[in-house]
């Protein structure tokens, strides 16, 4: 479990303090908990025999933003009801989420390698009756979304100050579901919702460009009436200065389209399609890619023991 922690992560939601009041080693903190979700994921992946490592690699960085600085969410919050929420609607990246899981306490780092094992809690897409901390499951591309949509929603009336952020993958973009989602949340002005956009510019098998364009997509999103920033999706000081300016936008949706590399870290991965899923890596593959992403001789033993 990572220890360095970032702020008062026990604070009230709105006494969030402001990002120039963060300790100086918040970003260093933060890119060794990401090269940390990289390492665990693709070991999970190894063990597991398949999964999707190159849409893991791609939100690793968003996904330590947001557990090590900007999410209200420790282990023990769990069942509190003021809690900042986290709705993974990518949710074959669930590798990368137990992994920052496991980097922030909410899971045991080596009960998260048993990924895809019959009978282990860590299956191939995330499941709340088995983990309530993940907080809806997903896996149905497009779900996840509207469910972030309903807690806004639902946090809205009981006059919650909780925020909720989803990260959606780009080829997700292209279930019909997701623009009813965002046509709704700017209809009931959901300032509360903050959606991000691991936009890697691939899907499964290919770019999405080939199957299906989502461009212009920032003027989507801004005609449906969200605020929109378009962002380096590894650059850690620029996604956490966006998620923090989000959360002091008033009236409107926010969302942060993320320029990412799908399978960023690992070089034979990186914008490379048939990285995306259901692949099965070799050990030679799996100690290449970990020692690319900063693993030591003796750390690559310990995860393909
Ligand atoms: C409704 C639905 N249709 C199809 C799939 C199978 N599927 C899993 S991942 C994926 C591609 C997703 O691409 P993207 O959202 O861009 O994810 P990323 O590049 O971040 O991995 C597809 C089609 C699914 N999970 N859900
Ligand atoms: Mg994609």
């Amino acid at each position: 479990m990572a220890q360095a922690i970032p702020f008062d992560r026990r604070a009230p939601v709105q006494c969030k303090q402001p990002l120039k009041a963060l300790p100086p080693n918040l970003v260093n903190d933060i890119a060794a908990s990401a090269a940390f979700v990289r390492q665990h994921a693709i070991a999970s992946i190894y063990h597991a025999g398949s999964g999707h490592p190159g849409g893991a690699m791609s939100c690793a960085d968003i996904l330590a933003c947001l557990y090590g600085a900007e999410l209200n969410f420790w282990p023990d919050a769990v069942d509190d009801p003021h809690r900042d929420r986290f709705v993974l609607s990518k949710g074959h990246a669930a590798p990368a989420l137990y992994a920052v899981g496991a980097q922030y306490g909410f899971c045991n780092k080596r009960e998260a390698l048993s990924l895809r094992k019959l009978n282990s809690k860590f299956q191939g897409h995330p499941h709340v009756l088995d983990m309530p901390w993940v907080e809806t499951s997903t896996g149905s591309l497009g779900q996840g979304f509207s469910v972030a949509l309903g807690m806004a929603m639902g946090l809205k009336i009981q006059k919650s100050q909780a925020r909720v952020y989803t990260l959606l993958g780009d080829g997700e973009l292209q279930e019909g579901e997701v623009w009813e989602a965002a046509m709704c949340a700017a209809h009931h002005q959901l300032d509360n919702l903050c959606a991000i956009i691991d936009y890697n510019k691939m899907q499964s098998d290919d770019r999405n460009d080939a199957i299906m364009r989502l461009e212009p997509l920032a003027a989507k999103f801004r005609a449906f009436d969200w605020a929109v920033a378009e962002i380096d999706g590894h650059d850690i000081p620029e996604i956490l200065g966006a998620l923090r300016r989000a959360s002091s936008t008033h009236g409107r949706p926010s969302l942060l389209i993320a320029n990412t590399v799908k399978g960023k870290g690992v070089p034979y991965m990186e914008n490379i399609p048939t990285w995306h899923g259901s692949v099965k890596l070799t050990q030679a593959q799996a100690e290449e890619a970990l020692a690319a992403l900063g693993a030591t001789r003796e750390q690559i033993t310990e995860y393909l023991a």
